[in-house]
């Protein structure tokens, strides 16, 4: 498997999902900040010209909630999702598509200050957001009880770098709570540490 990655993007997200897994891998640093992205020979890997993108047996999985599911399923000896015929499966599913279709572009459209009116578009808008994350977040342990999984990591890592980044500036005690376990989980430390000057060979 070969993980194209940058360690100043949402590529640690599935960084921290490999190093749950502990599995093997090849990990290719893409430099992003200095063009590296729109060379020819990734655009052809991911036409979106964006990290984080997976190659396994010559498949191409892009976007950081398909390749944290494409994982927890591929390696189901680690619990990371819950079996592919249960009624669990549906919650998993929400909170994997709710984070990618309704947080990240009601954040970045908040950020930006643009408006769209709530009905019509996707995320609906800020007041309904933050309803929805403070009902789904768990008041303890994790998304699907107490087994961590690729549901914690998409759902939680969102929220996580929504604090980050100010988008989710007053987090509820809950939500903050939630974070703070996150953040606890050495596989979380492991991929959110290493700075720019680790990456190999520099730029
Ligand atoms: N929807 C994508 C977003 C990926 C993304 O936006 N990656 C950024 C870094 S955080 C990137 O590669 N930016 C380079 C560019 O667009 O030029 C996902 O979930 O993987």
């Amino acid at each position: 498997m070969k993980h194209y990655y940058h360690p100043m993007s949402r590529a640690v997200t599935t960084d921290w999902m490999l190093r749950e897994l502990n599995v093997e891998h090849e990990q290719i640093v893409v430099d992003y900040m200095a063009g590296q992205n729109h060379a020819d020979t990734f655009k052809a890997i991911n036409p979106m010209e964006k990290v984080p993108a997976l190659v396994d047996d010559g498949i191409v999985i892009t976007e950081v909630a398909a390749i944290c599911a494409y994982l927890a399923d591929k390696f189901p000896q680690a619990g990371m999702a819950p079996p592919i015929t249960g009624s669990e499966r549906g919650r998993y599913y929400r909170y994997l598509f709710f984070s990618g279709n309704t947080l990240e572009p009601m954040f970045t459209l908040q950020n930006e200050k643009l408006h769209t009116p709530a009905q019509s578009v996707g995320w609906g808008d800020l007041k309904r957001v933050l309803s929805s994350i403070e009902e789904m977040t768990p008041t303890e342990d994790w998304v699907m009880g107490d087994r961590f999984g690729a549901a914690d990591i998409v759902f939680g890592g969102t929220l996580d770098f929504s604090v980050q980044f100010g988008w989710l500036s007053q987090p509820s005690p809950k939500v903050a709570d939630y974070v703070r376990r996150i953040k606890a989980r050495p596989a979380y430390q492991a991929s959110h540490e290493p700075s720019w000057h680790q990456i190999p060979d520099g730029k």
